[in-house]
C-alpha cells in the first residue's frame, strides 16, 4: 500500500473528513515579503550575499521561483520606500507577468532621521504630518498596485520615562490613523501591527494586541488587529489572543516567523512549531463554529511571512518557511473538533489534550505530497527548487543587493 493509502485509511477510522481537508490545504496562501528576498539582519551587521536582487522588480522574480515550488505563494507584500519605484502600475505589471499579484503595502516610519523620537506620534506637527503624508501615499501607491492591505507597524516609542507624554502620544497615534483611514476605498484594510519592544526599550505606542485592539474599534471596521508571532513577551499565549481577536471579528492577518527570544525573525516553524499548530487550531475551531463573523474573519485573514533572512540563503529560507506553515497547518487540519467537544463536555481534562496533541503527532508528509500533486507542483519544493538552475544564475547579479 502507498504511503497516502495508509495515512488515507488511518484518517478515515478515525472520521476524519479527508475531502474538507484537502480542499482547505489546497486553498491555503502564504503572503511572501519582498524585504526577506534581500540583504537583512541584526542590528550588528547586515551580510551581504552574492546573487541577491537589486530592484524591486528582482525580488519579484525572486518570490516568483517560491511560487514555482510551491503553487501558494501567488502574492508579495512590499515596503514603501525600500520598494519605491517611479511606476507602480510597472511593478504590478511585472508581477502579473510572473503570475503574482501585490499584496500588502508596508509604510515605513521607522528609518527616515526626522523619525528618531516619533513619526505619527512626534511631538512636533509639522513631523506628524510627514508621517501622515507618507501613509496617504501608500494608499495611493495601492490603487496603483491593486492592493488591497496595509501593514502598519510603528517604531514609535520612548526610550526613557518622562521622554514623552504617553497620554498625548496615544491620541496623536488615533489622530494619524484616523487621517489615513479616511481616504480608503470601502475594499481596503488597515492591519495594526503591535510589538511589545524594539527598537523602543522604555514604551511602544502600540505595544501589545489590546491597543492595536482598541484603535481598530476606534476607526472603523476595516481597521484589525495583525499578529506578528515574534511581537509578544517572553511566554504570552499567542493562540488565546488569536482566538480572543477572532471572536471579536477583528483579527486581519498574522505575520509569521520564529524566535527563541524576542522579535528574532526566523524561519517559522523552526523554534515552536507546537505553537504554530496551536494558532491554527484556533482559527479551525472558530471556521468551524459556523457563526458568520468568524467564519468570514477567517476566510479574510492574511497569512505574511515577515523574516530577516540574515546567514541563511533567501530564497531556500523563504521555501522553508512555506512549507513549515503548510505542515502545521496540515496537523491541525486532522484535530477531531467532535472529539474535543466531547472531553470538553465529560471534563475529560486529558481526553481533550489527547484530542488535540495527537493530530500533531501524525506524519503529515503523505498528505502535502498528494495534495502537491494534484496542483501540479512539485512534492519536494525545496528539492527541486536546489535541482533547478535559479539559484546559480541569479549569482551573476553579484554582492551589494537590496538591503533594508
Ligand atoms: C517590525 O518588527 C515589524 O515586524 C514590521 O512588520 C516590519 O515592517 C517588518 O519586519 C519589515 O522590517
Ligand atoms: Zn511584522
Ligand atoms: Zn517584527
Amino acid at each position: 500500500m502507498n504511503a497516502y493509502a495508509l495515512f488515507e485509511e488511518q484518517q478515515q477510522s478515525r472520521g476524519i473528513d479527508l475531502n474538507t481537508v484537502r480542499s482547505r490545504l489546497r486553498a491555503l496562501q502564504i503572503e511572501t515579503p519582498s524585504w526577506g528576498y534581500g540583504d537583512s539582519g541584526t542590528r550588528f551587521k547586515v551580510f551581504q550575499k552574492v546573487g541577491v536582487p537589486r530592484t524591486p522588480f528582482e525580488k519579484l522574480e525572486d518570490a516568483a521561483q517560491v511560487h514555482k515550488v510551491t503553487g501558494a505563494c501567488q502574492s508579495v507584500a512590499i515596503h514603501i520606500p525600500w520598494d519605491q519605484v517611479d511606476d507602480y502600475s510597472q511593478l504590478r505589471s511585472h508581477a502579473e507577468s510572473l503570475g503574482l499579484t501585490i499584496g500588502a503595502i508596508n509604510p515605513n516610519l521607522f528609518q527616515d532621521e526626522d523619525y528618531m523620537l516619533g513619526s505619527v506620534t512626534h511631538a512636533d506637527s509639522a513631523i506628524r504630518n510627514k508621517a501622515i503624508a507618507h501613509l496617504k501615499e501608500c494608499v495611493d501607491i495601492a490603487k496603483e498596485t491593486k492592493s488591497k492591505d496595509f501593514s502598519l507597524w510603528f517604531a514609535d516609542g520612548t526610550n526613557y520615562p518622562g521622554q514623552g507624554s504617553i497620554r498625548q502620544r496615544k491620541h496623536w497615534m488615533l489622530e494619524g490613523l484616523q487621517e489615513m483611514y479616511k481616504i480608503l476605498d470601502p475594499d481596503m484594510r488597515m492591519l495594526i501591527e503591535y510589538k511589545c519592544f524594539e527598537p523602543a526599550f522604555y514604551h511602544t505606542d502600540i505595544a501589545d494586541w489590546g491597543m492595536a485592539y482598541n484603535l481598530s474599534l476606534k476607526l472603523g471596521e476595516q481597521a484589525q488587529v495583525l499578529v506578528d508571532t515574534g511581537h509578544h513577551l517572553p511566554g504570552a499565549n499567542v493562540e488565546h489572543i488569536v482566538s480572543y481577536l477572532i471572536d471579536e471579528g477583528r483579527l486581519g492577518g498574522f505575520h509569521f516567523n520564529s524566535y527563541k527570544y524576542a522579535d528574532d525573525d526566523l524561519v517559522v516553524g523552526t523554534m515552536n512549531p507546537y505553537e504554530l499548530f496551536l494558532i491554527f487550531y484556533q482559527i479551525l475551531d472558530a471556521l468551524d463554529s459556523q457563526e458568520q463573523l468568524l467564519v468570514d474573519t477567517v476566510n479574510k485573514m492574511l497569512y505574511m511571512i515577515d523574516q530577516s533572512h540574515n546567514i541563511e540563503s533567501k530564497i531556500p529560507a523563504m521555501i522553508r518557511s512555506v512549507m513549515n506553515v503548510q505542515t502545521q497547518y496540515a496537523k491541525a487540519l486532522l484535530i477531531d473538533h467532535q472529539e474535543v467537544a466531547e472531553a470538553q463536555r465529560k471534563g475529560d481534562v486529558l481526553g481533550a489534550e489527547d484530542a488535540v496533541r495527537k493530530a500533531f503527532e501524525f506524519d503529515v508528509t503523505p498528505l502535502l505530497h498528494s495534495i502537491r500533486e494534484e496542483i501540479g507542483v512539485p512534492i519536494d519544493p525545496m528539492k527541486a527548487y536546489l535541482a533547478d538552475n535559479y539559484g546559480s544564475s541569479i549569482l551573476a547579479r553579484g554582492k551589494g543587493g537590496a538591503s533594508w
